[in-house]
């Protein structure tokens, strides 16, 4: 299949989930053409079966707010003509949803009136926070209903979807995937730790947008805990805007030395599998994609019981599950792991069991490319 993809190829969840998708599909001899305003953080280098389209977004005077949504529709339209593409894959609905379908209906105007579906794949924030602005609400749920095909990532998010949109589509649940190739423990990394932890401290790690719905002081605030009890280090992964913020806080708490602002990684499963525990004490996940991602690589997760992150972790099986800001509940499972290596070691090994046995690509992909062909059967019917 030609398959044109769009994300927000910046940090977060979502665009690394379809550019991830896009380098597996097309490592299946699919052709897939990313089209968005920058490379994704994810593309590095060339790959086989991979193009990259970028959308230019004229700056006129007269444009205090550069209409994207529009230059990116005309890109989509072109690339799809161009290269003869069978299907958009929009991920994150606003604004994308909306760039293809007005691509779908240019093209279906046009001379050769040709069909594009579009598949829009539901993350959460374009649900759960932007989606509920009153300004966007209406033409979200519009392009949502106006999708050939519509995925969300969590049961939870489909349910929350179905129920606060009003939607009438039928939405697909296919979770969120993590290679487990690529993704796996390096057992050997003893000497990497060294880094980190010169004298054998534990590791704890966070990996986020650091954006104030991960609640990225509340990690903070659980390690002064551990460390309290525990000689142990903190790896925060990511950057973003509340960093100042636990930045702040770990010198007044006088443990800044032991925490690592490690900044923006490409290679994150590198740095990923030097841990013991990750922190993920956010407000709300529909997925928790940095947990899944931790678990292949037997890192085992402590994070808030919200949104679909019970679907992937048990509780006190493959991870641990509190209230969001019971730090005191996620320290004492921190302690209780990390002092217990019995204990550490079965629950990373049902953690990586998750992984390998419910979210590998080898499980998930397929899901998609089965979702595509229904997809174009269905348009195909149309005709
Ligand atoms: O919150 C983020 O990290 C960014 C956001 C995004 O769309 O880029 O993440 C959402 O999508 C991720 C990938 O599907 C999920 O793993 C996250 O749980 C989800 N974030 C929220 O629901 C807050």
């Amino acid at each position: 299949m030609k398959i044109g993809i769009t994300c927000y190829p910046t940090y977060g969840g979502s665009g690394v989930v379809a550019t991830e998708l896009g380098l597996e599909l097309a490592q299946r001899g699919h052709e897939i053409h990313f089209i968005t305003y920058a490379q994704p953080i994810r593309l590095t280098g060339p790959h086989p079966n991979i193009h990259y389209h970028e959308v230019e977004v004229s700056r006129y005077p007269l444009f205090d707010y550069p209409p994207y949504d529009l230059a990116l529709a005309t890109r989509m339209a072109e690339v799809a003509e161009l290269y003869d593409l069978d299907l958009l894959h929009v991920h994150y609905a606003i604004p994308h949803s909306v760039s293809a379908m007005l691509a779908r209906q240019m093209l279906a105007a046009g001379p050769k009136r040709r069909k594009l579906p579009f598949v829009t794949t539901l993350h959460g924030t374009d649900i759960t926070l932007v989606g509920q602005d009153r300004s966007y609400l209406p033409i979200t749920r519009y392009s949502i209903e106006q999708s050939d095909g519509v995925t969300a990532i969590s049961q939870y998010l489909r349910e929350r979807t179905l129920r606060e949109f009003d939607i009438k589509n039928n939405i697909q649940v296919i979770y969120n995937f993590v290679n487990c190739d690529v993704y796996v423990r390096d057992e050997g990394a003893a000497q990497r730790r060294l880094e980190y932890a010169p004298n054998g401290e534990r590791i704890l790690v966070h990996l986020s947008n650091f954006r104030p719905v991960k609640r990225i002081t509340d990690a903070v605030e659980v390690f002064d805990r551990v460390r309290k009890k525990i000689p142990a280090k903190l790896l925060l992964i990511g950057d973003g805007p509340d960093r100042s913020r636990a930045e702040w806080l770990a010198v007044q708490k006088g443990i800044h030395n032991d925490v690592h602002f490690l900044g923006k990684q490409d290679q994150v499963h590198e740095k990923l599998s030097l841990a013991d525990v990750l922190l993920l004490p956010s407000e709300l996940e529909s997925f928790g994609l940095a947990a899944l991602e931790a678990m292949a690589c037997k890192v085992v997760p402590i994070a808030t019981n919200v949104g679909g992150i019970p679907e992937m972790i048990e509780n006190g099986v493959s991870g641990y599950l509190a209230d969001v800001g019971d730090v005191d509940t996620m320290a004492r499972y921190a302690v209780e792991l990390l002092s217990d290596d019995a204990l550490l070691a079965k629950t990373a090994k049902a953690a990586r069991a998750v992984a390998q046995s419910r979210f590998c690509t080898s499980k998930i992909i397929p899901v998609y490319e089965d979702f595509y062909r229904r997809v174009l059967e269905r348009s195909a019917e149309r005709s």
